[in-house]
This record gives C-alpha cells, structure tokens and sequence, in this order.
C-alpha cells in the first residue's frame, strides 16, 4: 500500500506493547498501515512489582520492533510516554505525527489487580481516567480530526440481563412526559461494573459522549469481551515477535489460565460454583474487529459507536469442562474472591460486527489444543506459586487457593 491509497491510514497504537495491542500493531502495519506505539511499558513494570512474568517470553519492545522490521521490511514507530501523565509530550507527538488514527488500549486493565488494595484501586482510577481524558483532550487540542478507538469491555453493562439480549451501547426507553405523552429515547445502557477497572471504563464512556457531543469528536468505543488465544498471524512469523500470555492470578484471563493450568499439570481453578456466563473473543478476531473499526469510521455528525465485540458466551464450569475432557486435567472448585453473583445468564448482540464481514472464530478443539500447545512449550517457566487468584473483592472474601487437594478436586 502507499501514500496515494485512500485507505491508507497513519494510526497511533497507545498500548501497543501490550496483549492486545502488540498483536494489532503487527497487524495493521502487515495490512499497509504505518503505525506508531506508544506506551510506557507500566504492565512490564507490574510483572515486576508482583514477581510475575509471561509465560511466553516476550522480547523487549527493541527487540521486537527490530525483529518485526527485518521480518516484514516494516517499520512500526515507538514513543515512551506515560499518556495519563505526560500531556505537553503526548499533545506534542500528536502534532508532530498527525494521524489519522488512535486507537487507546493504554489502561491498567485487570479486575483483580484493581481491587488489591487502596493503592491498587487509586493507581487503577488516576491512570485509567486520566490516560483517557488526555487523550480525548490532546485531540481537540491537536485541532486534528483523529478517530479515537478504544477498547472497552463487556463488563460496563454488568452480566445480568434480564432475559434481554444486551444491545450495542445504547438502550431504547419510552419516557412518560408530564402530560402523560409517551417519548421513545435511547439512552447510554446503565452501567453496572464490577470492580474499580471496569468502573473506570464505564467513566470513559461518559467522556467520550461529552467530547463527541462538545467537539465532534469522531469515537468508536469498542465493548470487548474476554480476549483467549496467544497468537495472530504475525506473532507466528517469528519466535522473537511472541505475545504475552498472562496466567497469573492478578492478570491471567479464565480460559487462557485454565489451558495453561491443565498443560503445567494443576488443577483447574474454578471460582465458587463456576456459575458465570461471559462473553469471549480469540486474539486473531481482536485484531480483525480493530481493522473493521477503522475501516467504518463514524463521521463528525455521528453520536460515539458502540460494537460489542465479542464472539460467543460460555459458562466458566462448562469451559472448565470443556477442557477437562480435552487434556485430562483435574478441576478444583475454590473460594471465589471476587464479589460476584453465584450464577449469570449472558445474551448479548454483536450485529454490528457480523454486519461488516467479521466471520467469527469459535471455541474449537483445534485452537484450545494450540494455545495448550504454547503453555506446554514454556511450561517450564510457569511459577506455580502465583496461580492463585489471591485478590480480594471485600474482606468477606477469601482467595481462591487450594485447600486439602484431594477433597476439592471432582
Ligand atoms: P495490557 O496490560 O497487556 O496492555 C496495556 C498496555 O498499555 C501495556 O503495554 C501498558 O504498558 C500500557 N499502558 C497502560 N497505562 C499506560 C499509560 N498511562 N501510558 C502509556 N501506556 C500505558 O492489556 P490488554 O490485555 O492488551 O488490554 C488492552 C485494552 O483492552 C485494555 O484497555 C483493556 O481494558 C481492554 N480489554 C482487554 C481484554 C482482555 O481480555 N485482555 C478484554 C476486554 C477489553
Ligand atoms: N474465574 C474463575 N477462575 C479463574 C479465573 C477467573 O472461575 O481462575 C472467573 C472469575 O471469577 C470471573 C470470570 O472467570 O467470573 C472471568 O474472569 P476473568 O479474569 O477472565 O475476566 P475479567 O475479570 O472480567 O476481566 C477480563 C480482562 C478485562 C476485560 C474483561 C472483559 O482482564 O480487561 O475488560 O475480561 S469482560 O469480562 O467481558 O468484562
């Protein structure tokens, strides 16, 4: 692709060393695009600070960059700024850069690592508010007319459902005026989150409706479920070029901790009854959505774009079963410690995306047996000592440890 092609795009990755974003960077500069990575590098410093690390080795973001342009003839760019922090140097590249696009993966994104502790929570609102508000500033500011595409998740509606299918973002409502008229409305869908991180993406959607509704803003605001899988097409390309894969008991996510469980040989840690129903997404469908997002931008007349981007719902025990009978792994049933209902029921809507040529990919034998695969492989690196998901919600919770092997394992 070159400069003369229409859809040819310069977009700013903030985030783009992480799980996600690494993945779409590569994928998006393999799709003619020229990208730019900003990040600070805060999720290695977190492996650091809680003596963590990914399973697959990740290489440095150098390493990586170099290895992506010897493999590729690519170039992807890299700024190392703190974006919740930093404003005048953010506001700057901005200018300097002039994208078409940003797309903002750039927050501190685990549940349990949000609830930790006062420190926790308080870091977890004044990264994630700010990186978000900076940005949607700096853009007005920039006077560019940047598409701002953030990843959101699920998790702003709640799980609960009322028998409903959830919708994408807005909620249609008949208000009843004073003279009894009755006036259909659509409304932002009420938020109900269930832990600091996801209460600090319900608060992004307030700013992106603000800063749309003020400054036309051009946002699409990307729901998104719980991302499994490790590799995409172009981290395949080159063992240097690897994904992070997260298992740990602050920022491992339920399908990719219970594959790598039942590959290293430990017992599957079901959360209470394993009654939860959540949506999901494989890494590859992550990537693609993302392209579709930029391919359908909003224009400046637009109200900010709401995709549910996710791909089909399961229940954490018939997950865990699912991947008993796939690999033979034990399932224990631990104290659940997050302050969560016993059981959910999940419908959700995802038209928007199958409307625009997503073909989703599903749970199959295939792809859980490859990323058993890839937890195989680096199983000799896994620390069996920060499995448990020891974070929890209030006091009245306990962690989600092991106790007595033999009587909690079915
Ligand atoms: P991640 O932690 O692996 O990546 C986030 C990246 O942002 C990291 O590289 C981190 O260093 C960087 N970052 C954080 N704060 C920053 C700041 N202030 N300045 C600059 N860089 C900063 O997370 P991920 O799994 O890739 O998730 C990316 C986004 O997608 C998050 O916003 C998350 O809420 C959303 N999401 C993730 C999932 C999932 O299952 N992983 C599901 C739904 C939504
Ligand atoms: N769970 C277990 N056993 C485990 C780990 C988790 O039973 O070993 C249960 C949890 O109790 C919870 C469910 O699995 O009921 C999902 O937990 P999770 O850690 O996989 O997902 P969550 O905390 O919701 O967060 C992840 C990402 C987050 C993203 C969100 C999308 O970390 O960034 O926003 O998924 S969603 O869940 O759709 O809101």
């Amino acid at each position: 692709m070159n400069l003369e092609d229409k859809n040819f795009k310069k977009i700013i990755v903030l985030g783009g060393d992480g799980f996600c974003g690494w993945p779409t960077s590569l994928h998006l500069s393999n799709a003619g695009h020229e990208v730019i990575i900003i990040d600070n590098l805060s999720r290695r410093n977190i492996d650091n600070e809680l003596e963590a690390e990914s399973l697959t080795p990740i290489q440095p973001i150098g390493t990586r960059l170099r290895v992506w342009e010897e493999v590729s003839g690519k170039k992807i760019g890299y700024y190392n700024i703190n974006i919740a922090d930093e404003y005048d140097h953010l506001l700057k590249v901005l200018k300097d850069e002039q994208p078409d696009v940003i797309i903002h993966f750039a927050e501190q994104r685990s549940a349990p690592y949000s609830m930790k502790s006062p420190k926790h929570k308080r870091y977890t609102i004044d990264n994630n508010l700010n990186a978000t508000h900076n940005v949607l500033c700096a853009i007005v500011d920039s006077g560019l007319d940047i598409h701002l595409v953030h990843l959101g998740t699920m998790g702003v509606y709640g799980y609960g459902t009322a028998g409903m299918k959830i919708p994408e973002g807005y909620l249609d409502v008949e208000v009843k005026t004073e003279t009894g008229e009755r006036v259909d409305q659509q409304i932002l869908y009420p938020t109900n989150p269930g832990s600091v991180y996801h209460m600090t993406k319900s608060q992004d959607q307030l700013l992106f409706q603000f800063y749309n509704k003020n400054d036309s803003v051009r946002i699409t605001d990307l729901h998104q479920g719980i991302v499994w899988g490790t590799n995409t097409k172009e981290t395949k390309l080159d063992e240097r070029l690897i994904n992070r894969f997260d298992y740990d008991g602050d920022y491992g996510t339920v399908l990719n901790r219970f594959l790598m469980q039942a590959a290293v040989d430990h017992p599957i840690t079901v959360h209470g009854t394993g009654g939860q129903t959540r949506a999901f997404i494989h890494i590859q469908d992550t990537v693609r959505c993302i392209q579709l997002a930029i391919e359908n931008p909003p224009s400046r007349e637009d109200r900010v774009m709401i995709f549910n981007q996710m791909t089909e719902t399961h229940r954490v025990n018939d997950l865990a079963k699912l991947i008993s009978e796939l690999t033979g792994g034990e399932i224990a049933y631990v104290s659940n410690p997050r302050k969560e209902s016993a059981e959910n029921e999940l419908h959700v809507k995802n038209d928007l995306f199958l409307s625009k040529g997503l073909e989703p990919i599903t749970l199959n034998e295939g792809l859980l047996q490859e990323v058993s695969k890839v937890a195989k492989k680096y199983a000799h690196r896994a620390d069996h000592s920060k499995i448990p998901a020891k974070s929890t919600w209030t006091q009245e919770q306990q962690p989600g440890v092991l106790v007595g092997r033999s009587k909690d394992l079915v």
